[in-house]
Parts: C-alpha cells; structure tokens; sequence
C-alpha cells in the first residue's frame, strides 16, 4: 500500500492533474466526505488527509510515504529538525501553489524609515525560521511574536509593526490597508518522500514520482 498525504483546499485542487498523469484517481471529494483515508481508483494507493503544516511530519515518522506541501512549510520542519536529519527525501518541485513570502507592513508605517534608523522592529509571522534568517541577513534586529493565523490583523491592533506572510495575489493585504515591502521567497509545493520507504517500496514510488516529473507544468 502506498499512502500520500495531502492538504484540503489548494494543494489539494492542484495536485489533482498530476495524480491524473500518474493514473490515480481520488474516489471522493474531501469538501463533501468527513474521511480522513480516502481511496482511489487503484487498490494500492490511498490519500490521507492532514493539515499542511502535518504532511512532513507524517512523511517523516512513516505515516505516510510521500506527501506533498509548500516550500514554507518544508523550511520551518527542517529548522526543527535541522536539515538532513528528518529523514525526508525532497526529489521534486511540483510547481502548484505558487505564492511568495513578503514582509507587509501598514500603509502608514515608514519601514524604509525604521530599517535605516536601525529601530527595533516587531514582527508577526508563523514562519519564525524564514523571518528570523532573512532579517539577520539585513542586520535588522526583530522581535518575532509567532502566530498560527490571520497575521494581517497584527498590525492593525498593534500587536506588530510588520507581518511576515504568505502573499498571492495580494487581496488580502489591500483590503486590510497593508503593503508589501520586501519579497523574502517565491514558494510552490514540493513532493517529499520518506527516503526508508523508497527503499522498500522503490518500483511503485519511482512510478509516482516519474509520473509526476512528467506532468510538471513548464515555468512561466
Ligand atoms: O489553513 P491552515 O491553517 O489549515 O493551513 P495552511 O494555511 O498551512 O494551509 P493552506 O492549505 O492554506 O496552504 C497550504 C500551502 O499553500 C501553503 O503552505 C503555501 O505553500 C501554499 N499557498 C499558496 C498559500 C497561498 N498561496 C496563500 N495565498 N497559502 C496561504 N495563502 C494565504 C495567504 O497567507 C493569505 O492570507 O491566503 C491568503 C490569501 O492570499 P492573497 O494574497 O491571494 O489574498
Ligand atoms: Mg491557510
């Protein structure tokens, strides 16, 4: 049995055309079921669904043998972890989820300003690790305050100066009268694969992850 893990919602819904090409078919919409396993066309294959920031985890303990998630999430679990030591395999790009990784502050707020004057800035964000490594690159000096959601209102409450954020395209932060000011990344979601598990079940995983290679839509 091979399981993959997967998010609801984007990865989920991009993720679909390139099981396509790898001639798996899931046998049920996870908006519509309460199931956590869902099956698919072929008996051997089965999905399970986690949150995002869950899918290397179950990749890593062998919950599930390949899964797939953002880029952001995949550098937040190695900073736990320490690259190279959670045992996950990272052999593609698949290039779905695209989004960036952007520092936003409020449109009011003079960040040029309070970088050059070398202020101490407060900063919301879930992604400590990015957060952390891109202003120590910039010898700016930060407060990072970690949050698990809605990071635009940090700001607005003065909770923080700045936000360190997922941004696509943009809607969110305009409509909470925020501006992006600096872009840390550009993020899409990787394939990542309990590199054990490959050696155990290396045919039918190699067949995934070349049907997948395959089916990668070329960069625009
Ligand atoms: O939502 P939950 O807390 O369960 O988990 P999650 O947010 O980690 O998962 P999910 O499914 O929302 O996101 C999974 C992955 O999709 C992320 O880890 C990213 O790699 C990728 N992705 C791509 C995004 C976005 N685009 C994105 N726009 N993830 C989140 N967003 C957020 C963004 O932070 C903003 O608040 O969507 C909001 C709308 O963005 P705009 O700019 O289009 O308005
Ligand atoms: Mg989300």
């Amino acid at each position: 049995m091979i399981t993959l893990a997967l998010s609801k919602g984007r990865i989920f819904d991009e993720i679909m055309p390139l099981l396509a090409a790898a001639g798996i078919e899931v046998l049920e919409d996870p908006e519509k079921s309460r199931k956590l396993i869902l099956p698919t066309n072929r008996p051997d294959v089965r999905v399970v669904l986690v949150r995002a920031t869950d899918v290397p985890t179950y990749v890593q303990y062998g919950g599930a043998d390949l899964g797939v998630c953002g880029k952001d999430t995949l550098i937040e679990h190695s900073a736990e972890w320490g690259a190279g030591r959670s045992g996950l395999y990272l052999p593609l790009d698949l290039r779905i989820a695209q989004c960036r990784v952007s520092v936003a502050v409020r449109s009011d707020f003079d960040y040029a300003q309070a970088v050059k004057q070398g202020s101490r800035l407060k900063v919301a964000t879930k992604y400590t690790a990015i957060a952390r490594d891109f202003f120590a690159s910039k010898g700016v000096h930060v407060d990072l305050i970690k949050l698990y959601g809605s990071m635009e209102l940090a700001p607005l409450i003065g909770l923080s100066d700045a936000i360190v954020d997922l941004v696509s395209t943009g809607n969110t932060l305009k409509a909470n009268h925020l501006v992006e000011v600096e872009r840390i990344m550009d993020i899409s979601s990787h394939l990542v694969v309990n590199q054990a598990m490959l050696k155990l079940k290396q045919a039918p995983l190699r067949r995934i992850i070349d049907a997948f290679a395959g089916a990668i839509r070329p960069a625009d």
